[in-house]
């Protein structure tokens, strides 16, 4: 009986714990929000007679280890010995999932994407056609409803027969500008690993990523600080200086290069029923984020967020707040009733349950009235606007700006805490 092994990424929220649980049979958190599956979380199927241990790693948009789970994500898919990788897309939001695809592509070959929320994406009248997609990337691509255990059939099929090498996924990755893919051969021809894996170190050494050629070095027992890697990759930095690429945009040209051909993939692959709803989301997309009403709308909306919160958290706060007044009394009296001593009354009622009837009162109205608030704007899609308008502000405090709604919930609560009570 054979054993395989098999890793689910992709980004947050696309339903790759769905698909774990339908496949497995396990009861992996999932909801309506990101970054619910915060460690990878180990389960098994069998398919065929054959065994799968299927790992379900915590969603990521990058692989370019902006940020601790992009790495954890990247180091599990290059370093893990896995026989197949399934990168689970979401079909509404095509485009901005290739990202992912792409990216993976540059670590490992053995891929196959998944694209799920097919139902979702039949509501908004989008069809995909997933042989083109397929031809396109040059791997096998499935359709699939995560939630439905019977559409996953053709996945468990296919992940199968990659695993059993019947069919063979031969990725077609970005062509980045001519001076890169030039600099990558003249690289790789140095390092003796196998494709893909002989690229992706290539782009590594060139991007001059230092932490992940260590842990390269490290895992493949290989020396990437050999002088003839060295004089090429200096040769290569001044033709970089010449033609304006510093290692500080490198992975910004890159990564427009990927953009770009996610765009044109979408567009060979993707067709709308409504033209005119993708058009108008489009024309949403570039004022939310645009740099002259980008921030202005953002900040006004902030604004109408934090009033509705602050001023709508004082009655209920003052609710609360009264009736924990009253409740108090009323244990004062038992208290009294039972004989306590002063000393045990004055710790448990004027001490522990003064100052947590206190927290909950000051603390709960603004979280369940802020949450739900925050809920409506990520599903009108305005926070991942958000999370983009702020992330070059974030970056200058080495964070990213997915930290919005962490630092909005921190701002509505020191204000509360502050000046309201
Ligand atoms: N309509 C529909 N909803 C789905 C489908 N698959 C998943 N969902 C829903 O999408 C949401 C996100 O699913 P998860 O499985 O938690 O997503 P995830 O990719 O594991 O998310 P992270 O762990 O945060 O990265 C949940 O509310 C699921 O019920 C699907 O095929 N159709
Ligand atoms: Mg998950």
């Amino acid at each position: 009986m054979n054993s395989y092994k098999v890793a689910l990424v992709g980004n947050p929220n696309v339903g790759k714990s769905t698909i774990f649980n339908s496949l497995t049979g396990m009861k992996q958190h999932t909801g309506n929000w990101t970054g619910k599956t915060v460690g990878n979380c180990e389960g098994k199927y069998k398919f065929n007679g054959n065994y799968f241990t299927i790992v379900d790693i915590p969603g990521t948009y990058s692989l370019m280890s902006n940020s601790e789970e992009e790495e954890i994500a990247r180091d599990f898919i290059c370093f893990e010995k896995l026989d197949v990788t399934v990168i689970v897309i979401d079909a509404t939001s095509l485009e901005r999932n290739l990202n992912l695809v792409y990216q993976v592509m540059e670590i490992s070959s053995n891929i196959i994407v998944c694209v799920n929320l097919l139902d979702e994406a039949k509501k908004k009248g989008i069809s995909i056609n997933f042989d083109k997609l397929s031809k396109l990337l040059g791997v096998p691509v499935v359709g699939v409803i995560g939630k439905k255990k019977k559409t996953l059939n053709s996945l468990k099929d296919i992940i199968l027969k990659v695993c059993t090498s019947k069919i063979i996924p031969n990725p077609k990755p970005v062509k980045y500008l001519p001076i890169i893919e030039d600099s990558i051969l003249l690289l790789s021809s140095e390092i003796n690993l196998q494709s893909p894996i002989n690229r992706w170190i290539a782009l590594k050494l060139l991007s001059g990523d230092e932490k992940i050629i260590k842990t390269i070095s490290y895992k493949c027992k290989i020396n990437l600080n050999t002088n003839s890697i060295n004089t090429k990759s200096d040769e290569i930095s001044c033709l970089f200086s010449r033609n304006d690429i510093q290692s500080s945009n490198f992975e910004k040209i890159l990564l427009s290069s990927i953009l770009k051909q996610c765009e044109n993939i979408t567009h060979q692959v993707c067709q709308y029923k409504d033209i005119n709803y993708t058009k108008k989301t489009i024309k949403i997309d570039r004022i939310l984020t645009s740099k002259k009403f980008g921030i202005p709308i953002m900040l006004l909306f902030l604004c109408i967020l934090f009033w509705i919160t602050i001023v709508g958290a004082n009655y209920p706060s003052q609710l609360l707040s009264d009736f924990f007044e009253y409740l108090k009394d009323k244990i004062l009296i038992l208290f009294e009733y039972l004989k306590s001593p002063e000393w045990l009354t004055d710790l448990l009622v004027n001490g522990v349950y003064q100052t947590v009837t206190w927290v909950i009162s000051v603390m709960l109205p603004p979280m369940a009235i802020f949450f739900p608030l925050f809920t409506i704007l990520e599903d009108l899609g305005f926070l991942p606007r958000i999370a983009f308008n702020l992330d070059r502000c974030f970056k200058c405090a080495c964070t990213s700006g997915k930290q919005a709604l962490t630092m909005c919930l921190g701002v509505t609560k020191w204000y509360h805490f502050y000046f309201v009570n």
